[in-house]
């Protein structure tokens, strides 16, 4: 399968998915329901759905993978288009990595990261992305607030300053990947704005380095609005990744395929986006449900891609002087017909 490109899209036209979209289905109430494909044998199944841009975590493609990992990319034509530090699958990490109590604990985080650092350029990923994990407290009073805020600060302003002073320009830039809750009951960076703050703290000598990569079902999940956190990164120059999906209603983090429970609001985030000319990596972070046979695993990958097609084009062609008269007008019960009637 040729590579879908999106067409009149700035910058990055390839789409992105992560190796973990593709998983056994495996959930905290059940165990895998299909094979455990391993990961390496994952690359091709995401090339013959279309995508261009992989991404992984560092307990998916190691850094003894990478020769392998980089033979792989190159005969199925992919591109690493992110990478990430799990912070939350080694049990030494149960409670948390850069806020845990443990300095031993918090030493692994570090050393972890910059050798994700390293990783991430040996792959030619310009993008690493730090999800909170298990940065969070389950319990009141469990931990200090003001103490695990400013272990981030260290934590992150240590990976930020290895990153410029080995590599200077080349160095990555870093996404941080705000999530209300799940796996812990609260969680830190759990919102776009709370994220903002935390790199307003940084370094400033590292603060360039440092943006957003905000996901749909994370917004979703704390009934926020995912349009406007895309929007507030965008307004602060800090829209440095994006992870499309959809979630039905609040609850946990369900990585359904991207366009099918908002599509309204999906069109009008590709209003957003080609409007602002944003030119990074439109990725996926799905999760094959564990209903889905093996022959089936890609359906996700396959469904979000086409939803984001129909929808990029729709959204090609929405009548931004429309908009714009509406707007002026205040008829905005006109404006979500007018939208509708461009969807529908
Ligand atoms: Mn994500």
């Amino acid at each position: 399968m040729p590579k879908i490109m999106i067409p009149q899209k700035a910058g990055k036209r390839g789409i992105g998915a992560g190796v973990w979209n593709l998983g056994s289905g495996r959930d905290p109430f059940g165990g895998p329901t299909r094979p455990d494909i391993p990961v390496l044998e994952r690359l091709s199944l995401l090339a013959d759905a279309g995508i261009t841009y992989i991404e992984a975590h560092d307990v998916e493609i190691a850094a003894r993978d990478v020769p392998e990992a980089k033979r792989l990319m190159k005969r199925y034509g992919l591109k690493m288009g992110m990478y990430t530090p799990s912070f939350f699958a080694d049990p030494v990490f149960k409670d948390g990595a850069m806020t845990s109590h443990d300095a031993d604990v918090r030493r692994q985080a570090l050393q972890n990261a910059i050798t994700a650092v390293d990783v991430t350029l040996d792959l030619g990923a310009a993008i690493m992305v730090f999800w909170n994990g298990r940065e969070g407290f389950d319990f009141v009073l469990a931990k200090n607030g003001r103490e695990s805020f400013h272990r981030l600060i260290d934590g992150f302003n240590a990976v930020g300053h290895y990153a410029l002073k080995k590599y200077g320009k080349r160095a990555p830039r870093f996404a941080l990947e705000p999530k209300p809750n799940e796996p812990r009951a609260n969680m830190y960076l759990s919102n776009i704005g709370e994220a903002l703050y935390l790199i307003s703290r940084l370094d400033p000598a590292i603060q360039p380095l440092f943006g957003i990569n905000p996901e749909t079902a994370h917004s979703r999940m704390a009934g926020l609005d995912y349009l406007w956190e895309v929007e507030l990164c965008l307004e602060a120059g800090k829209l440095f990744h994006i992870h499309l999906n959809s979630q039905d209603t609040t609850r946990y983090d369900q990585d359904m395929p991207f366009g099918y429970t908002e599509p309204l609001k999906d069109m009008a985030l590709c209003v957003v986006l080609q409007d602002a000319k944003w030119d990074g990596i439109l990725a996926f972070d799905v999760k094959a449900p564990r209903t889905d046979r093996p022959d089936d695993i890609t359906d996700i990958l396959r469904v979000s891609i086409s939803n984001l097609q129909r929808l990029w084009n729709r959204a090609l062609k929405v009548d931004r002087g429309q908009i714009a008269k509406l707007r002026s007008q205040q008829q905005f019960t006109a404006l979500a017909g007018y939208l509708a009637s461009c969807l529908y």
